[in-house]
C-alpha cells in the first residue's frame, strides 16, 4: 500500500506538532507504522493522502454514528455557517438540542453544553463536589474521563488505594482525593465506601467500559454502583461521552434502567464537532454560574455549528428502526468475525454491545483493566497492520472501541469478515 504522502506529511507534522499528531492515540505507536493522513471522508469510508480507501471503524473515536457527511448533517451545517460561526450570546439552536437530550434521557432535568469530553467530566466533578461539599472522587482502572488532572490518576498499590498520577505534571495532591477500583468490582467499591463513605463525592463510571477496549457492566454492578451513592449521599456521574446515543436512543442508562444524578456526553451530540456537556437533576445543575456558585465558562461552548449538527444527528436517531439496524449490522459482524477465529482456533474474544466492539486476543472473558491488558496487544498491533493492507481501518490500539455506523453495509461488513478471515490466516 502506497503512504509516501502520508509518510512526508507525518515528517513535517512532527516539526509542528508534539509526536505528529494533536491527540496521542492517532500517532500509531501502540501498534506500530506511521500514520495515515486522511483527506476526506464519506459514508464508511475514509480516504487517505495517498488515495487508498478504508472502510472506516474509527468513525473519529465515536461520534460519527451517521457515518461520514452525513449529507442531511452537512446541508444543515452548510445553512447555519451562511448565518455565522458563533456569537458568545445564547442562541435557539442550544435550547432545541437541550430540549431533545432531555426528552430521551429523563435523568436529565438541565444541562450544560461545554466543548470537550474532557471538560464535561471535569466540570461534573466541581459540581458534585460543590452540591455534596466532599471532595473526594471514585473511579475506574482503565476507565478514560478526559485529561483533567484529578481524572489521570491510576490504582497505587493494592486493590483499592488512593490514586497516584497518571501523566507527569499532575501534583500528588491532584490525585489525593481519587480514589480508584477495578471495573466490576463489588467489593472494592464497598471497601472504599466502607473506608471513605462519608467523604466520597461521586462515583464516575463509563456505564460500557471503552477505554480499556469494550468491557460491558457485569450483571448488578452498576444497580449496587447506584445503591451505595444513594444511600451514603454521594453522587452517581455516568460518563456517557461513548455510549449516550450509541448503544440506544437514551445511552446506557436506559438499557441498564438506572437513574444517574450526574450524565456526561460528547462525541455523537456533536456528529464531529467539537462538543461535550453534563446534565442531571434540576436541583444539582441549577448550582452552575450563573444561577449558582458553581464556575464554569466556554467561549464556543454551545456554538451553533456543533448544535446544528448534534440536532440533525438526533433527529435522524430518533427515528423507529435505527438502532435495530445498526443492531443488525454489528452481530453479522461479530458472528462472521467469530465464525473465522473459530475455524482458525485462535483465541479471539470480541466483546461487543450495540456498535461498539473490541477484538481480545485471549481466551479469558475481559471483565477489567486487568484482564484486559493479559489479551495479546501485540497481536492485535500484527492483526491492525494487515487489516490496514486489506483496506479495514480499526483503531489503532487494543484499549480502545471500534464503531460500526449507519453508513457500513452488509457488503462493508462481508469485505470486513473476508479480509479478517485472510488476515488471521496470514497471522496463524
Ligand atoms: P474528549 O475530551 O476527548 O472530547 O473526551 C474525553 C472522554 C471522556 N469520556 C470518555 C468515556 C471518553 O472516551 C473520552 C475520550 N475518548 C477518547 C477515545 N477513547 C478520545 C480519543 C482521543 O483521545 O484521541
Amino acid at each position: 500500500m502506497n503512504q509516501e504522502r502520508s509518510r512526508k506529511l507525518f515528517r513535517e507534522a512532527q516539526r509542528y506538532l508534539p509526536g505528529g499528531v494533536d491527540s496521542p492515540v492517532r500517532a500509531f505507536k501502540a501498534v506500530g507504522g506511521s500514520p495515515l493522513f486522511i483527506k476526506r471522508g464519506r459514508g464508511s469510508k475514509i480516504y487517505d493522502e495517498d488515495g487508498n480507501e478504508f472502510i472506516d471503524y474509527v468513525c473519529s473515536w465515536g461520534p460519527l454514528i451517521l457515518g461520514h457527511s452525513h449529507p442531511r448533517v452537512v446541508e444543515a451545517l452548510n445553512k447555519t455557517v451562511e448565518m455565522g460561526t458563533s456569537f458568545g450570546a445564547p442562541t435557539e439552536l442550544e435550547t432545541a438540542l437541550a430540549k431533545m437530550i432531555c426528552a430521551a434521557m429523563p435523568s436529565i432535568e438541565m444541562i450544560r453544553f461545554v466543548n470537550s469530553g474532557t471538560e464535561a467530566a471535569m466540570s461534573a466533578i466541581r459540581l458534585a463536589r460543590a452540591f455534596t461539599g466532599r471532595d473526594m472522587v471514585v473511579k475506574f482502572a482503565g476507565c478514560y474521563h478526559g485529561h483533567s488532572d484529578g481524572l489521570l490518576a491510576k490504582a497505587g498499590s493494592g486493590i483499592v488505594t488512593l490514586g497516584i498520577p497518571d501523566s507527569l505534571g499532575v501534583p500528588s495532591s491532584c490525585t489525593a482525593t481519587t480514589l480508584v477500583a477495578p471495573y466490576n468490582d463489588v467489593e472494592a467499591v464497598e471497601q472504599l465506601f466502607n473506608d471513605f463513605g462519608p467523604k466520597i463525592a461521586a462515583v464516575i463510571i463509563e456505564p460500557i467500559a471503552a477505554n480499556m477496549g469494550v468491557v460491558p457492566p457485569c450483571p448488578g454492578f452498576l444497580e449496587r454502583l447506584h445503591s451505595l451513592t444513594q444511600d451514603s449521599g454521594a453522587l452517581l456521574i455516568f460518563d456517557e461521552v461513548i455510549t449516550g446515543f450509541r448503544v440506544a436512543y437514551g445511552g446506557a442508562q436506559s438499557i441498564y434502567e438506572i437513574t444517574p444524578d450526574l450524565t456526561c456526553l460528547g462525541k455523537i451530540i456533536g456528529s464531529g464537532l467539537p462538543v461535550g456537556a453534563y446534565g442531571g437533576r434540576r436541583d444539582i445543575m441549577e448550582m452552575v454560574a450563573p444561577t449558582g456558585s458553581v464556575y464554569q465558562a466556554g467561549t464556543l461552548s454551545g456554538n451553533p455549528l456543533a448544535m446544528t449538527a448534534g440536532i440533525e444527528t438526533l433527529r435522524i436517531l430518533s427515528q423507529p428502526e435505527i438502532y435495530s439496524q445498526l443492531e443488525e449490522k454489528s452481530f453479522a459482524l461479530e458472528r462472521g468475525i467469530m465464525a473465522v477465529a473459530a475455524d482458525a482456533k485462535i483465541a479471539l474474544h470480541l466483546s461487543r454491545l450495540g456498535t461498539m466492539f473490541t477484538p481480545f486476543f485471549t481466551n479469558e472473558t475481559v471483565i477489567d483493566y486487568e484482564t484486559a491488558k493479559r489479551a495479546d496487544a501485540k497481536l492485535y498491533g500484527r492483526f491492525f497492520q494487515k487489516m490496514l493492507e486489506e483496506g479495514i481501518y480499526l483503531p489503532p490500539s487494543q484499549f480502545e472501541a471500534a464503531f460500526v455506523s449507519l453508513a457500513h453495509s452488509n457488503e462493508d461488513i462481508q469485505v470486513t469478515v473476508k479480509a479478517t478471515e485472510k488476515t488471521i490466516k496470514r497471522l496463524a
